[in-house]
């Protein structure tokens, strides 16, 4: 992902992203609605303390996000832009990739703006505010992350006209969403699919199932990954640095060897791995 430029984009909010942008209508919010989002925050944040990275922890404090309404994004983005120039979209929910990547490129975080039903406070497959406000925008405020993601979206722009997304997305979906970093004291989570849901966020620590194995930039990008349950694998990061100068290149190179390299399944793993801790694989064992 060469190019990550260091600039920012202070462009003013005009309307931009072939439309795809929404206004956030701060006001339309129902009492109902701010309430799941405090109950959500609250779950959420007695589980955090000693599974979560301090990078997420203290940038959640220096951005003050609300802990009983739903954040105004424009609130959340002017802290955010200070700090490192990243502002949040709102939007309706999934956009096309190539929307995607442009507003990572530009430093926009996509985020929806609505928030889950009751019925489907503990999973759902749409990102909504909690998800990508609560889980992901607090990172947004460590300038290596932000680097980081800003050169995500550009080589995805890259990757998206070579036809090969579907490896280069195992790379988001390892890190970004479901990424595990070593500290002084243990393993802990900066993946925003962890963050926002309290059943992995155990078992993503905790339990003796998953394999957890170190990060292996052409390793991830040949690993498939199953949606909507929790991860057989996952892959821990030395630090944000690392995972920047990993992914601060141009892939063409290794999307060339992936062309002759084998998928690997999410459960397996291979003699060059170097394992963190080995999974009994039980709880896989019950879903398959
Ligand atoms: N849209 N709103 C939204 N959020 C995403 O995370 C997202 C998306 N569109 C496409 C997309 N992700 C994928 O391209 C990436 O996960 C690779
Ligand atoms: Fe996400």
């Amino acid at each position: 992902m060469a190019e990550a430029s260091q600039s920012h984009n202070r462009a003013a909010e005009a309307p931009r992203n072939g439309g795809w942008t929404i206004a956030q209508n701060w006001r339309s919010y129902t009492q109902d609605e701010h309430d799941r989002w405090s109950r959500l925050v609250a779950r959420q944040e007695k589980l955090l303390p000693g599974r979560a990275c301090d990078a997420f922890l203290e940038a959640k404090e220096t951005l003050k996000l609300p802990r009983h309404c739903i954040p105004d994004f424009s609130k959340v983005s002017d802290r955010l832009s200070r700090l490192t120039g990243w502002r949040i979209a709102p939007v309706a929910g999934l956009i096309p990739d190539d929307v995607f990547f442009d507003c990572l490129a530009n430093r926009r975080f996509p985020a929806g703006a609505f928030i889950r039903s009751e019925r489907a406070l503990d999973y759902l497959s749409e990102p909504d505010v909690f998800h990508d406000v609560f889980g992901h925008v607090p990172l947004l405020a460590d300038p290596v992350y932000a680097r980081f993601l800003e050169a995500y979206g550009k080589g995805g722009q890259r990757a998206l006209s070579r036809g090969q997304l579907h490896n280069l997305a195992r790379l988001y979906w390892y890190t970004v969403e479901f990424g595990l970093i070593r500290s002084s004291d243990g393993l802990r989570i900066f993946g925003a699919g962890i963050l926002s849901s309290p059943g992995e966020t155990v078992f993503s620590i905790e339990d003796t199932s998953p394999n957890r194995i170190a990060f292996d930039l052409f390793r991830i990008m040949r690993t498939k990954y199953v949606i909507s349950d929790y991860q057989q694998i996952y892959f821990v990061i030395d630090s944000f640095e690392q995972l920047l100068d990993q992914c601060y290149q141009d892939f063409g190179a290794f999307y060339d060897r992936l062309q002759a390299a084998r998928d690997i399944e999410p459960h397996e793993l291979l003699p060059d791995d170097h394992v963190i801790t080995t999974g009994d694989l039980r709880y896989f064992r019950t879903r398959h």
